[in-house]
């Protein structure tokens, strides 16, 4: 039993109460109200004093000689003392922004950092940059960027993210629940700003009680065996293909439901046209979609022939989207919906993530979140997020995004809080010739992830458990108290007190902008301020703040349970249009058909990395997900986490015919490559898979020997390239690779030791 008088603390991977003896962690122990703990809370004794916790700042020794970034990623480190550090370094930014202005200043700090909303770095980074006189920015993001980009003009905005048709309406009135990607319970380990309430169980039993569930997926493991649920296996990136058969198949009865789509949708004569085969002589019938889908036809008709007449939820997966043309199997869920007329009825219609984070279709608890309040930033300059080697390589060129032409600003100074490109960016091998090309990267961390290793300065960062903070989620019953338990680690500080002191440096006005004459735990005093006036305002009982951590959370009252997407505009389409230009459900779009590749309809554009691309020959589907044991590259290093390698490598996931053809077995090591770079990896044969498709789990960290990754990193074979001109969203799932059993012995991980450092005195 957890003791409840043991102090809160809350990750994105849930809340965990830990009792500190002599300044260290005796023990962690689950959240008493938590339902299916992560066992990644495991990792916290590790993830205090690990061997890569960062202990001191550090300088480069080849950019205190000005090299020009050539020995970034290569180099030694000197330890320097905090002022020094932070002259070097503030110094370094008024230089910059003084020679070649603000727009030199690359701040985008893309990452999820830690679940507190006060130390949120990516916020703090924002505002310091905002506070200066602004930065280049990044914008959209790595999850479901495609859609957040494109999905607005077709369906209007709030349509991604977790405002989901909720659970309780699924359950009571679903007949059909066509899972594209699946459910897998190891993502619902995870939501972002931290977990009082792991909930995979009870939404699993919840769809499945009444409803007849398709796990649509190249994968069987996508939903846990114990539910039973229907396996249609599909190749990756081509679910556009089977959404759109389904639709003809249903059209080509008679059975499409011509009245919503007269009255709620634009342009659906232009996509009939398109699946009759009117535009390009193709008919997208179930024989077609057969061929690229590798599902026999007579499914697909099977399948078609179940849905009319019944209440269907289309439900997709983000990684569905993060793929070349990534937008279309979304449209054409969107059109598979409108067809059967399903949109905005309970339990019916489309929605997007059910199987990609905790909570969703959970109601809205508005468990409300404060943060620091952000600043414009002053430059309104930004890049959609994953064209971030685009950016530092391409200065000056222009680009397409979301409907308009970009240019490149022309960066010198790349400054990085709270993420990890160097796990999160496709073709790391090409990250790593764009990091090379600014004057200066700076970097906060905690650890000596890749992305610290690529720095010019580091900064030792302290970790949630060294700071007090206040977690949660909107759809998580409970607010959560994240109280600092030990002092910071040898010389870490927290980000707030380094961009302090780095715009104290800058100038007065800077310092009175960031701060606004408050510490870090003012904030926090105000943030918890700012929470009890919005919940007194719901009649909601606060106690003070030390009483609130004193007891760790805060329950919020159980909301209304019946949310249903689009409802209002299924009722009334003219009183509550969409925020579409037709205020519509959009099937065909003028402004999408303006883009050089797109059809302004839903549309099977090649992903041209995928099984049936031409000469894909012998080589094997990468599908590269979230990994079960951490969140992203976070705790690769926890013996939690280990625990689920084999000789410190990944497992990579590869079905039993494809294992036996290249006469590999589980527990060999293999190198996994393709003209892009190589890594490593043991085999692990796994029945739940598709023939043709292999999975290599995000999160190792990235060891470069040349463009060979000692470790296992699937960023270094997958493609930098945008979803599309629309969304640039990251398309890191249509990626081919070959594999091959590698017997020579395994190269030793340099990045499993901190990155060398010597005293100063030796070089100045
Ligand atoms: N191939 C492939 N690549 C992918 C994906 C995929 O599916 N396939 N998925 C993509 C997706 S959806 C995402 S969201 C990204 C995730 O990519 P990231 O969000 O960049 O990954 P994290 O490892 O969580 O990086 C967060 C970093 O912040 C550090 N950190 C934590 N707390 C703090 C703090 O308080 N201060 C500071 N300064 N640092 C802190 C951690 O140590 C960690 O290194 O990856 C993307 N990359
Ligand atoms: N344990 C854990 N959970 C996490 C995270 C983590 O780091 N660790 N990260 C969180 C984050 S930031 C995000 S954005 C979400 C991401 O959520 P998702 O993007 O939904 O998650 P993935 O694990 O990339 O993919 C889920 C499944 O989709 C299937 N899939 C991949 N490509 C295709 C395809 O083309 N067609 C079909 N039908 N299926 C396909 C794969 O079999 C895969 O197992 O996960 C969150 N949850
Ligand atoms: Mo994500």
């Amino acid at each position: 039993m957890t003791d409840a008088s043991i102090p809160l603390n809350a990750s994105h991977w849930g809340a965990f109460r830990a009792e500190v003896v002599d300044g260290s962690i005796a023990r962690v122990l689950p959240f008493e109200h938590d339902p299916r703990p992560s066992r990644m809370n495991e990792a916290w004794e590790d993830m205090l004093t690990a061997p890569l916790r960062i202990a001191q700042p550090v300088v480069r020794k080849g950019w205190l000689k000005r090299d020009g970034g050539a020995a970034r990623g290569d180099d030694t480190y000197v330890g320097i003392g905090w002022d020094d550090a932070l002259d070097l370094a503030a110094a370094e930014i008024a230089r910059v922004r003084a020679d070649y202005g603000n727009s030199a200043l690359f701040g985008g700090s893309y990452g999820w950092s830690s679940a507190g909303r006060v130390h949120h770095a990516r916020t703090l980074v924002r505002r310091f940059f905002a506070s200066i006189g602004g930065h280049v920015d990044q914008e959209t993001n790595y999850s479901y960027g495609a859609a957040m980009a494109f999905l607005p003009r077709i369906v209007g905005n709030g349509m991604i993210g977790s405002s989901v048709t909720s659970l309780a309406s699924i359950r009571a009135h679903c007949d059909i629940f066509l899972a594209f990607g699946g459910v897998p319970a190891k993502n619902w380990e995870i939501q972002s700003g931290g977990i009082g309430e792991h909930r995979y169980d009870s939404f699993m039993a919840g769809v499945t009680e009444t409803t007849r569930t398709i796990n649509i997926s190249p994968y069987r493991k996508d939903v846990e065996d114990q539910f039973g649920v229907e396996w249609m296996p599909v190749r990756p990136c081509t679910d556009v293909a089977l959404m759109m058969a389904l639709t003809q198949e249903v059209v080509a009865m008679g059975r499409a439901d011509l009245a919503f789509l007269t009255s709620h949708t634009a342009g659906a004569d232009r996509y009939l046209a398109y699946l009759a085969g009117e535009v390009d002589g193709t008919p997208k019938t179930a024989d077609w979609a057969s061929g690229i889908t590798g599902i026999p036809a007579e499914e697909i008709r099977a399948l078609a022939r179940d849905l009319p007449g019944k209440r269907i939820m289309v439900a997709a997966n983000w990684s569905l989207q993060r793929a070349r043309h990534g937008e279309q199997p979304y449209w054409a869920a969107i059109a598979l919906a409108s067809v059967l007329g399903q949109i905005g009825l309970p339990g019916g219609g489309f929605a997007f993530g059910y199987g990609s984070t905790n909570g969703m279709g959970n109601p809205n608890y508005r468990t409300p979140l404060q943060g620091l309040p952000s600043i414009r930033n002053p430059t309104g300059l930004s890049i959609p997020c994953a064209r971030l080697s685009d950016l530092l390589l391409k200065p000056g060129e222009s680009y397409r995004f979301n409907g308009a032409t970009r240019t490149y600003p022309e960066i010198k100074l790349v400054y990085w809080a709270g993420g990890n490109p160097f796990h999160h960016h496709q073709d790391l091998n090409r990250l790593r010739d764009a990091f090379r090309q600014p004057e200066t990267v700076i970097v906060n961390e905690q650890y000596w992830t890749a992305t610290a290793r690529h720095a010019d300065i580091v900064f030792p960062t302290t970790v949630t458990l060294e700071r007090d903070d206040i977690g949660g989620a909107s759809r998580d019953r409970f607010l959560l108290a994240m109280q600092k338990l030990v002092e910071p680690y040898a010389g870490a500080r927290d980000d707030y007190a380094i961009f302090a002191d780095l715009a104290a440096r800058l100038g007065p006005e800077e310092a009175a902008t960031f701060t606004d004459g408050r510490s870090a735990e003012g904030w926090v005093d105000w943030a918890w301020g700012e929470i009890a006036g919005q919940l007194q305002s719901r009649g909601i009982d606060v106690p003070a703040y030390r009483e609130f951590q004193a007891r760790g959370y805060l329950e919020m009252p159980e909301p209304e349970d019946d949310f249903v997407m689009m409802s209002a505009f299924r009722a009334d389409p003219v009183a509550n249009p969409l925020s579409t230009p037709s205020g519509k459900i959009e099937l065909y779009s003028d402004w999408i058909a303006e883009e050089p590749d797109q059809l302004g309809h839903p549309a099977w554009l090649d992903p041209e990395e995928w099984l049936g691309a031409a000469g894909a020959g012998e080589r094997l589907h990468m599908l590269s997900p979230q990994p079960a044991r951490k969140l992203h590259g976070q705790m690769d290093f926890s013996a939690y986490s280990l625990e689920g390698k084999v000789q410190n490598r990944e497992c990579l996931r590869i079905g039993p015919e494809d294992a036996a053809a290249r006469d590999i077995k589980t527990g060999d090591v293999l190198r996994v490559f393709n003209d892009r770079g190589a890594c490593f990896a043991v085999a692990e044969v796994d029945d739940g898979l598709m023939p043709g498709v292999v999975l290599l789990p995000t999160g190792a960290t990235y060891d470069p020997d040349g463009t060979c990754d000692r470790n296992s990193n699937p960023n270094v074979l997958t493609r930098d390239i945008g979803t599309s001109t629309l969304g640039q969203g990251c398309a890191a799932q249509s990626c081919l690779v070959d594999i091959e059993r590698h017997d020579a012995a395994l190269p030793p991980l340099k990045v499993a030791t901190p990155s060398p450092i010597e005293p100063l005195k030796e070089t100045r």
